[in-house]
């Protein structure tokens, strides 16, 4: 199996690229961002006890997010690999996903982080806010926030796994196109190696 997380920042274009590496590489696409949002979508208890909490820009508690995951790849037994979007998304909760891969006898082989400077996130994210419905987009006030808890609680992800020498970083600025060709060049040589 080959199991992908691609890491970055609010808005560093995670949920854009991931749609175009799973569908060349047919990876099982897995975003708690999605997964959340249907939650909510669908009135269910668990969409109610995370909405304000989304809307507000801060992180869903660790053990709701693990426990989808968790349900997410029983539900999935026969894939070739899976990309993680958005989770990690704590030390605690990559601590938790290895344990559940090697639970399951696979193992993380690919970080990718997506590096974009702040300036740009806010730009990227205050435009969505305009076109789509997504509650954190709405205001300055909220991404920022956003952009604190990735500084305070996300940033340390990429160091539990450099640890294990599997972090790449990739330039997240330019166009969709050429930032998934930097990204698939990655990819191509990792598979190989
Ligand atoms: P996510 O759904 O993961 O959303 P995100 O960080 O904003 O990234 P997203 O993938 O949507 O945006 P993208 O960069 O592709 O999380 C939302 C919230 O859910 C979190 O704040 C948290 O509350 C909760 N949550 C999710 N997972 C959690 C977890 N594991 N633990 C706790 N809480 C969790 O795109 C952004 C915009 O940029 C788009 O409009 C896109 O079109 C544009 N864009 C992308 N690439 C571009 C490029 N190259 N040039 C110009 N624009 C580009």
């Amino acid at each position: 199996m080959f199991n992908l997380i691609l890491f970055g920042p609010p808005g560093s274009g995670k949920g854009t690229q991931s749609e175009k590496l799973t569908s060349r590489y047919g990876l099982k696409h897995l975003s708690t961002g999605d997964l959340l949002r249907s939650e909510i979508a669908g009135e269910t208890p668990l969409g109610l006890a995370v909405k304000n909490l989304m809307a507000e820009g801060k992180l869903v508690p660790d053990e709701i997010v693990i426990e989808m995951i968790n349900s997410a790849l029983d539900n999935h037994p026969r894939v070739n690999g899976f990309l993680f979007d958005g989770f990690p998304r704590t030390t605690g909760q990559a601590e938790a996903l290895d344990k559940l891969l090697s639970q399951k006898g696979t193992k993380i082989s690919l970080v990718l982080a997506l590096q974009v400077s702040q300036q740009e996130l806010v730009k990227r994210l205050l435009n969505r806010g305009r076109t789509s419905d997504r509650i954190d987009d709405v205001s300055e006030e909220i991404i920022a926030a956003r952009i604190v808890e990735y500084e305070k609680k996300t940033s340390a992800v990429s160091e539990h796994y450099k640890k294990y020498g599997k972090v790449e970083y990739v330039h997240g600025e330019g166009s969709i196109e050429d930032i998934f060709e930097l990204l698939c060049d990655v990819i191509d040589k990792k598979m190989v190696a």
